[in-house]
């Protein structure tokens, strides 16, 4: 099954959103297969967003993902990259549609609340990067109820 990996990131926390953030994916029929609260060093979030090293707002934004503890998780079903995508919302909060999380909880780019794996590959790439230990092998018993 498909699985991405969403991070609340420091607003997001210090803003006591973890609640609604795992709610709505919950409640969407998601499966949480990795949680975690950590505080990362400045090479690890260089590393996560490696690919906007060369983008004027790249130090902000590591400045910004290293200012406190941000929540690390791994969902897991059918869709769920690109449907965590929706959930969360277009990257600039003031584009973001209402309903989703950026569209109701934030305002400027550079504290947008909350991370989404854009594509599988990237999930796998940083659930591999952020999860090392791997996600947890379980089972909800709702399953037959989430799905046909
Ligand atoms: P994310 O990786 O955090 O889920 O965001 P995203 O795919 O929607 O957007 P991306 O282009 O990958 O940008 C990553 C994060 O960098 C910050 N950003 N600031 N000041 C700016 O113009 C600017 N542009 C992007 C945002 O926090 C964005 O989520």
């Amino acid at each position: 099954m498909e699985q991405t990996f969403i991070m609340i990131k420091p607003d997001g926390v210090q803003r006591g959103l973890v609640g609604e953030v795992i709610s709505r994916f919950e409640k969407k029929g998601f499966l949480l297969k990795g949680l975690k609260l950590l505080t990362v060093e400045r090479a690890f979030a260089e590393k996560h967003y490696a690919d906007l090293s060369a983008k004027p707002f790249f130090s902000g934004l590591v400045d910004y993902i290293v200012s406190g503890p941000v929540v690390a998780m791994i969902w897991e079903g059918k869709g769920v990259v690109l449907t965590g995508r929706k959930i969360i919302g277009a990257t600039n909060p003031l584009a973001s549609e209402p309903g989703t999380i950026r569209g109701d909880f934030a305002i400027d780019i550079g504290r947008n609340v909350i991370h989404g794996s854009d594509s599988v590959d990237s999930a796998t790439k940083e659930i591999a990067l952020w999860f090392s230990e791997g996600s947890v092998n379980w089972q909800s018993s709702v399953h037959p109820w989430v799905y046909e």
